[in-house]
């Protein structure tokens, strides 16, 4: 068997000095927490890709049933000789229905914070679809990026972001990263993204409190990751996942609840958590479609075309760039 050359990899920055400082910030606050970011380390990115395919978590199933159906439209939109820019692609795997319908992509550039997950998964999709250059880009997505150069000039830049990510953002900071993507998309540039939609709460807590206990897996694996990668030292069986939806927010609050009064250290810094309290790790806001139209109308994106199924769960917008929202300090294009 042929094996390829391993794709080049674009490194943005170094991460791991403001770790440990941004962790124990958090854990310092009178409500504690920690960055759902640090979810993803190898284990995590498994157990991840298994919440995607659980029965309760309807995100993944039903955004990929709007992809299938809505594919051949999606691909006639971006039209020939796009830059395909993933947005925290992690193992890619909704990708491979769009690159499997984009014969003539200019390049496929995946961007993430997790070096060895994405470089892994870059590798893989160069051996799948050869005929594609796949440029990963090792960044902190927030904030701007330098795109990498594409051996064809692309014709267009189209930011990619499936999976209702942008819920994982506060809304003050999805709109700023609404405004990073507008940036990375450039003057002719357009945006794909998957956003979970508003609906009855007791369907939303049952996809994040699994029947089989993966996401509560998922959930306390990143005290292991803190304990392993900044010398601390949770006890998990001190701790219990609970997910809650708070209508106020309309968002899900995932939650590492304290089982008993107790201390841990995290980077020689003691931490007490008394019993019942806990530290919130990750929110998931749904969004109505009108609401997240006006944060992308204020990025400078113009809607084209939003498809949803048939219970309303999920959406999928497809955005042009407006060229009078050219972004001051330029754009990537
Ligand atoms: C990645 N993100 C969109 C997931 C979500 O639904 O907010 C992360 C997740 N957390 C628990 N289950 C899934």
């Amino acid at each position: 068997m042929k094996t390829a050359a391993p794709v080049p990899v674009t490194k943005q920055e170094e991460f791991s000095s403001s770790d440990l400082e941004e962790i124990l910030e958090g854990l310092s606050q009178a409500q504690k927490t920690i960055s759902p970011k640090y979810f993803y380390d190898q284990t995590g990115s498994k157990l991840f890709d298994q919440i995607c395919m659980l029965p309760e978590y309807y995100l993944t199933r039903t955004e990929m049933q709007i992809m299938r159906n809505s594919v051949d439209e999606i691909a006639q939109l971006i039209g020939p000789q796009a830059s395909l820019i993933e947005f925290g692609s992690g193992s890619s795997m909704k990708t491979r229905l769009l690159l499997s319908h984009l014969n003539d992509l200019a390049a496929y550039v995946p961007v993430d914070i997790s070096h060895d997950h994405l470089v892994q998964a870059a590798n893989k999709l160069s051996q799948d679809f050869p005929h594609i250059e796949v440029l990963p880009v090792v960044a902190d997505f927030t904030q701007p990026f330098q795109l990498p150069s594409p051996r064809i000039m692309p014709r267009r830049n189209l930011v990619y972001f499936p999976g209702s990510t942008i819920g994982n953002f506060s809304p003050d900071a999805a709109q700023a990263l609404l405004g990073v993507m507008r940036q990375e998309a450039g003057a002719d540039g357009a945006l794909l993204i998957g956003v979970d939609l508003k609906k009855d709460p007791a369907i939303i807590e049952e996809a994040y409190n699994d029947s089989a206990g993966i996401t509560a897996r998922f959930n306390l694996n990143v005290l292991k990751r803190i304990n392993r990668e900044f010398s601390a030292n949770f006890d998990l069986r001190k701790f219990e996942h609970r997910a809650v939806y708070d209508e106020k927010f309309g968002r899900i609050e995932m939650q590492l609840h304290s089982l008993c009064a107790h201390e841990f250290t995290v980077g020689g810094q003691v931490f007490r958590l008394a019993e019942g309290e806990f530290i919130v790790t990750e929110h998931s806001h749904k969004y109505a479609l009108d609401e997240f139209l006006v944060m992308a109308g204020k990025a400078g994106f113009d809607l084209t075309r939003v498809w949803t199924d048939p219970d309303q769960m999920f959406s999928v917008h497809f955005y042009q760039c407006n060229p009078l929202s050219e972004p001051a300090g330029g754009s990537n294009s």
